[in-house]
């Protein structure tokens, strides 16, 4: 639902009799379909989903098992798993699991048509169901359309699925449906209910962004680079962090000074492995173009580990207005929870264990990973999690890629969220419903 702007509204069922009333005749046939979305003509002006989570099924009484231990135990109790110091840093809403029963997703080119189509929603559904909590993202503006509020370009590493993407881009992931679609051929989870096909999990996570703190340490921190103005070398040292420069062009394709034309050209953007003529001797030692932990090669190992199974297709927008004029002096985020900022991460995957949770506990928050490496790439500095302790990278200075160094703090701040199922339309007019 690539729109500019989605509202994440996750809402509590009061009464199941009536709110499967209400959907079944009134809701099911405004939601916007793969089919409509993936036509430019079908587009409509608003799209709208909705998805469960456990405890929502479980309300309206359907009793089958998903087969999924991650959904079915919630996210507040995957808090800590996740590298989250608990659920101390949640949002109210998300630490209630007996509540959170849902999320609609309502995405427009406008806030006006959501707030109106949330206002129709609404009357429909009347009393039986009510609103826990609402989180509006939007793209930014102007020329940071497009990029997360770090300033980079993101939405551009997204697997292809075989079958449905008949062109995919050159270097481009091109994965079994199965692996986002429950049911699909490449679903290696086995005894699902039938209705579950062609739905997909959707892990939700409110991921609050420090701007002014991850510059702050940009600047302090960027070791000097030979022939590049102090400048130069700030951005590279924030690129390599990443993986990518904020134009979204890969470090490992252009390692010390950005070449935007690449990030712009969706052809040549990924085509890249992290392998190269002349470092495949030397590979597993090799960061003079991009470092281990860098966000992308931890989340798409890539060459370093080619692994299909761990996929994710990622959906999330920006949420929250710009660094105010006040935080920049102060190098600090305001403590004004109105001025807070980051992503509304969702990731669609058919299974937890080998999505979203994965690429969180197993790879960004595991200093070890990418394994086999000569030295020990440290944390994911963008996402990886410590229980909001220090962690610590190597391969940030060029100039002794073995070197570590600390970071005291996080940059991204996890206020929670919680694992939905995303039924298939059918599934939700005959099975949810019903
Ligand atoms: Fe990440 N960022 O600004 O640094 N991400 N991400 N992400 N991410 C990507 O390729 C970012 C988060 C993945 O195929 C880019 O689209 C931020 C979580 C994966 O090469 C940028 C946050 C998880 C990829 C960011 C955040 C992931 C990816 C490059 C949180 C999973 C594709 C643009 C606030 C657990 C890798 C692009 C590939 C790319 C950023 C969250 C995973 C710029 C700020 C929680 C799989």
């Amino acid at each position: 639902m690539r729109k500019k702007h989605e509202t994440f509204v996750f809402f509590t069922i009061n009464d199941s009799p009536k709110f499967k009333t209400t959907l079944k005749t009134s809701v099911v046939s405004q939601i916007t379909s793969a089919a409509q979305l993936l036509q430019p003509s079908g587009q409509s002006f608003v799209a709208v989903n909705v998805a469960f989570s456990q405890s929502g099924l479980s309300k309206l009484g359907v009793t089958d098992d998903l087969k999924d231990a991650t959904f079915t135990g919630g996210q507040s109790a995957d808090a800590t798993n996740l590298g989250d110091p608990g659920t101390v840093n949640w949002v109210g809403a998300f630490k209630d699991r007996k509540s959170m029963h849902g999320v609609l997703l309502v995405a427009s080119d406008t806030q006006k048509s959501i707030d109106a189509q949330m206002q129709s929603l609404r009357t429909a559904f009347g009393s039986s169901m009510s609103i826990l909590y609402t989180l509006p993202g939007r793209i930014r503006s102007g020329r940071y359309a497009g990029h997360e509020h770090f300033g980079f370009l993101d939405g551009i590493g997204q697997p292809a699925i075989s079958g449905w993407d008949i062109s995919p881009r050159r270097g481009q992931q091109v994965v079994t449906p199965g692996i986002i679609l429950a049911g699909e051929p490449g679903d290696t989870v086995r005894g699902r209910p039938l209705w579950t096909k062609d739905g997909s999990f959707l892990a939700f996570r409110q991921l609050k962004q420090l701007v002014p703190e991850f510059e702050a340490f940009i600047d302090v921190k960027a070791p000097a680079v030979d022939g590049l103005t102090a400048h130069e070398s700030k951005d590279l040292f924030a690129a390599r962090m990443v993986g990518r420069w904020k134009s979204g062009t890969p470090v490992d394709l252009a390692p010390l000074r950005d070449n935007p034309a690449i990030g712009a050209d969706s052809n040549r953007n990924n085509d890249f492995t992290f392998l190269h003529g002349d470092n495949a001797l030397t590979f597993n030692s090799d960061q003079s173009r991009c470092p281990f932990h860098a966000h992308i090669r931890k989340t798409r190992p890539r060459a370093d580990l080619p692994s299909p199974l761990n996929a994710i297709m990622r959906c999330g927008i920006p949420y929250g207005g710009e660094v105010t004029s006040g935080e920049t002096r102060a190098k600090t985020s305001s403590p004004d929870i109105r001025l807070e900022r980051g992503l509304a991460f969702v990731a669609y995957q058919s299974n937890l264990a080998n999505g979203f949770q994965f690429l969180q506990k197993a790879w960004a928050n595991n200093p070890n990973f990418i394994t086999n490496k000569t030295v020990a790439p440290g944390f994911d500095p963008i996402i990886g999690a410590n229980h909001g302790g220090q962690r610590f990278i190597s391969g940030w200075d060029l100039k002794n890629t073995s070197s570590t160094t600390t970071l005291q703090s996080d940059f991204v701040v996890s206020r929670g969220g919680e694992y939905f199922f995303s039924p298939s339309i059918s599934a939700l007019r005959d099975v949810i419903a019903a």
